[in-house]
């Protein structure tokens, strides 16, 4: 039997991504199962980095029970980052880019070595060279931001965006800090970084190992988004995002009006 068309499908999602437009879910009709998936999400990127984007990192997806209850599928996942996707602390974006973005509370890491695949993480300390609070914009390219999993997988994991707020040095515990989303000043989600696998850095080790599977290793400078501690939040146009991360300080983005 032959398998289902990874390029048409990466077209597919890459043309609704740059023309902001919906489309169906596809892994039923297509036949796409999870190594697929991650094979679509390859051609996916790869269409950016022929057009000139780099990669800058990794995030993982559905490491909290809120997100998992929210979009309705229960695995972990990981997608990559470009630097196109990278919007400055404090800046702007235009949400009319978007399908229907939303926001998301998350804690990023900035890689230092890591180890030989295969190996354990050993100190979270050696690979970690920093942390910082961040904004995830997640957009999936679904009709209802209603898919399943390997749907979501193909679809680079919803990554649409993101903010990074300044650089701390990795404190002692990253296991029960206190997260804030807030929109036009208002308080839109509260939760704690436990609620990331018990404790993010438990994220990190996840990512090594899931990746891996397909071969892709974790760089060395690359940027390490651990997942979202709450559920998302529509980002409407015009409104004021800002997240708290307890000890680790805050990050803030607009969306134009
Ligand atoms: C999938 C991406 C999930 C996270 O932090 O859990 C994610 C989605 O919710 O559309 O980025
Ligand atoms: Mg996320």
């Amino acid at each position: 039997m032959i398998g289902p068309d990874t390029a048409g499908i990466a077209e597919r999602l890459g043309v609704a991504a740059d023309t902001a437009t919906a489309i169906p879910q596809l892994a039923a009709e297509t036949g796409l199962d999870v190594d697929a998936a991650y094979a679509v999400q390859t051609a996916l990127i790869q269409r950016r980095l022929d057009r000139g984007e780099r990669l800058v990192g990794l995030k993982m997806g559905l490491t909290s029970k809120a997100k998992m209850a929210q979009v309705g599928v229960d695995e972990v996942i990981w997608g990559r980052l470009t630097d196109t996707m990278r919007v400055p602390d404090g800046g702007t974006l235009d949400p009319s880019r978007f399908i229907h973005p939303r926001v998301e509370p998350e804690v990023a890491f900035l890689l230092d070595r890591l180890p030989e695949p295969g190996e354990p993480v050993g100190d979270f300390t050696d690979a970690v060279r920093a942390v910082a609070p961040a904004i995830e914009i997640i957009d999936s390219r679904y009709a209802n931001f209603s898919f399943s999993l390997p749907d979501v997988i193909a679809d680079n994991t919803s990554a649409a965006a993101f903010t990074i707020g300044a650089w701390s040095p990795v404190p002692d515990g990253l296991d029960n800090l206190g997260v804030l989303l807030e929109i036009d000043g208002r308080v839109a989600q509260v939760g704690s970084t436990a609620a990331i696998l018990g404790d993010p850095r438990r994220a990190l080790d996840e990512g090594i190992r899931l990746a891996g599977r397909h071969g892709v290793r974790l760089r060395e400078g690359w940027v390490f988004l651990a997942g979202a501690a709450t559920a998302a939040v529509p980002l409407k146009p015009g409104a004021h995002v800002r997240v708290v991360v307890e000890h680790l300080g805050t990050t803030s983005l607009r969306a134009a009006a």
